[in-house]
């Protein structure tokens, strides 16, 4: 039997027995650190952060950053794999009895999952400068930066219950927007894509901050790092013109 023969055997075997997938096979998108969310198996892992637990302080502290890393959105990624499991589950056995709870599932940490890559990747101990490309779309969409800044602060201190203030590409219009997200994505618009997300789940600030959580997206600002989101925001534009 050739290698050729070998694989093709594998393959009828494997397309009768399962759902054809194969992820190593899928280019990675590597915008946002997006590309280390996913292992090249097809399943979803913690990526780490890319600066120490303590390269926040003052404005964010080390012990919020350690839980909020390594036990929150590790339960996250826990999630999103055991929704996908059980949804590729459902089809093999043609039993879709609990297809509602696990679609549900597959959102609630697909969001967090991808939403906390995203975060970690936006903040960090530099903050550079926005490129002159980014800061043509902020005052095409918003009028100046400092009108950004004002509604992109009062959305996410609105958000009502757990969320997500976030700063998005409208591809569409070709303009940027602030939107709302509760819990890690309803009041969503599908087309949009994340550019600057700030999570305003109480686990993200309650330990330094407690309710004041107007503070802590204040904070948040502060440790933007703006060179890292111009240059995402370059690669999501090229995906699109
Ligand atoms: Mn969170």
């Amino acid at each position: 039997m050739t290698k050729r023969d070998f694989i093709l055997g594998a393959a009828a075997v494997g397309a009768a027995a399962t759902i054809p997938f194969n992820a190593s096979a899928m280019s990675k998108i590597k915008v946002n650190g997006l590309d280390k969310a996913v292992d090249d198996a097809g399943n979803y892992i913690l990526p780490d952060l890319p600066y120490a637990y303590n390269a926040l302080e003052p404005y964010i502290d080390e012990q919020t950053m350690k839980l909020h890393h390594d036990k929150h959105h590790l339960g996250y990624v826990k999630g999103l794999n055991n929704a996908t499991q059980q949804i590729k589950q459902a089809i093999e056995s043609n039993d879709f009895s609990l297809i509602k709870h696990w679609e549900r599932e597959l959102a609630f940490h697909g969001g967090g999952h991808f939403l906390h890559t995203i975060f970690w990747n936006v903040m960090g101990p530099k903050q550079g400068s926005r490129s002159r490309e980014l800061e043509s779309y902020i005052n095409k969409s918003f009028g100046s930066f400092d009108s950004f800044v004002k509604l992109y602060t009062a959305a996410a201190n609105s958000v009502e219950g757990s969320g997500w203030g976030m700063l998005s590409y409208e591809p569409a219009a070709d303009k940027l927007i602030v939107m709302q997200g509760e819990k890690q994505g309803n009041l969503t618009q599908w087309i949009q894509i994340p550019v600057l997300p700030v999570d305003v789940w109480e686990h993200a600030y309650y330990l330094k901050y407690q309710n004041r959580r107007s503070d802590y997206v204040e904070a948040f600002l502060k440790v933007v790092n703006w060179e890292y989101v111009s240059e995402q925001f370059d690669k999501t534009l090229s995906l699109y013109k």
